[in-house]
């Protein structure tokens, strides 16, 4: 029994009418037109017929499957325009709708307090000097009158590289660096990060320092004086408690450490300034002859003063911050408040 083309048309066509994904109009495509297809096993039957049952045979099945391929391919085009409009339908971008508020950054109160130290020393005509903060032994200890067996060098214990170089513990580093390029008179701050082996509610491993000096003719303590007092007043207002209390460095001579009335407690004591009421910011002194000696000033024609600063410290008393890490640990809900 040969088979009908014309029956097989209509079996397809109404199959795709019925039709409507295109994974269903793919399937009937395979089944009627693929290699092994219906119309395929049609053709095959050509074999069996001659003469003009062949010729006409041969038409009839062409004919069914020009118009199969004809009505899968219009029918795979509609699906193809619905799916895009249904997408463009969906992306559909409403212009009308407000935008989103770009969110603003702020300074971090570290770097607000480092610019403004900045502005203060530069108006005083300090200049701006800095140094590494992977440094030498050398310049961190040993040219600060700091030899290598001195016990002073347990207060600022670090993280070592190598047996010379380390990261630095203080800005003070800076000094011999700036004296050693050149010469006298000298009036540098020398702002920066430095690394010691601490931690607790006022001590980071990572904190910031502003290092300043002076070396001149006639430099005295009163000058130190004057100056700290002058910018601590500009930093905190007039009215702060401000007091100069004794204290030992082995590259100054004499010491002084400069405590700061707690601003947390207002002096009555608290957990910051462990009960004292006064909470220390900096270190200070007229520079020693020997660290004059390391970088070959005349100690008898030259003196000079040096002061090293937390930077942190000032933060938390300017803000009222009773936790020095909080500075540290990026939370944007602290960090937003300045
Ligand atoms: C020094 O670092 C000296 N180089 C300062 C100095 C410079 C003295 C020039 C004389 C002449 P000190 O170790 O005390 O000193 O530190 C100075 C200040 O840094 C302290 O007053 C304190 O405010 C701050 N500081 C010290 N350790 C930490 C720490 N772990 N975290 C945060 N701040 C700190």
């Amino acid at each position: 029994m040969i088979g009908s083309p014309e029956k097989l048309l209509k079996e397809a066509l109404d199959e795709l009418q019925r039709a409507s994904a295109r994974d269903e109009v793919l399937q009937i495509k395979a089944k009627y037109l693929g290699r092994k297809g219906e119309i395929a096993s049609l053709l095959k039957e050509l074999g069996n017929l001659t003469g003009d049952g062949k010729r006409e045979f041969g038409e009839s099945v062409n004919r069914a499957k020009a118009r199969i391929e004809e009505e899968v391919e219009g029918l795979l085009s509609a699906i193809l325009d619905k799916e895009k409009a249904e997408k463009l339908e969906e992306e559909r971008l409403d212009v009308t709708l407000p935008g989103r508020r770009l969110q603003l950054g702020k300074r971090h109160p570290v770097t607000r307090i480092m610019d403004e130290v900045e502005d203060i020393f530069s108006g005083l005509g300090f200049d701006i000097a800095e140094g590494p903060e992977v440094e030498l032994d050398y310049y961190n200890f040993e040219a600060l009158n700091l030899p290598k067996d001195h016990p002073a060098r347990d207060m600022q214990d670090t993280f070592y590289i190598s047996e010379e170089v380390l990261l630095r513990t203080h800005t003070s580093a800076v000094q011999p660096r700036v004296m050693e390029a050149r010469k006298p008179p000298l009036r540098i701050i020398a702002p920066g990060t430095v690394y010691r082996r601490d931690s607790d509610i006022t001590h980071t491993p990572m904190f910031h320092q502003v290092e300043g000096f002076m070396v001149d003719r006639n430099v005295t303590f009163s000058n130190l004086k004057g100056i700290l007092t002058l910018f601590l007043h500009r930093l905190f207002g007039e009215k702060t408690g401000i007091r100069f209390r004794p204290s030992f460095f082995p590259f100054t001579e004499p010491s002084a450490e400069v405590d700061i009335r707690c601003v947390i407690c207002s002096g009555t004591g608290c957990r910051v300034c462990k009960g004292s009421g006064w909470l220390e910011i900096l270190g200070a002194g007229m520079i020693h002859p020997e660290v004059f000696k390391s970088v070959k000033y005349d100690a008898e024609e030259f003196t000079g003063f040096a002061f090293g600063l937390g930077i942190e410290r000032i933060a938390m008393l300017k803000f009222g911050i009773d936790d020095l890490r909080l500075f540290f640990e990026n939370d944007i809900r602290f960090l937003r408040q300045f």
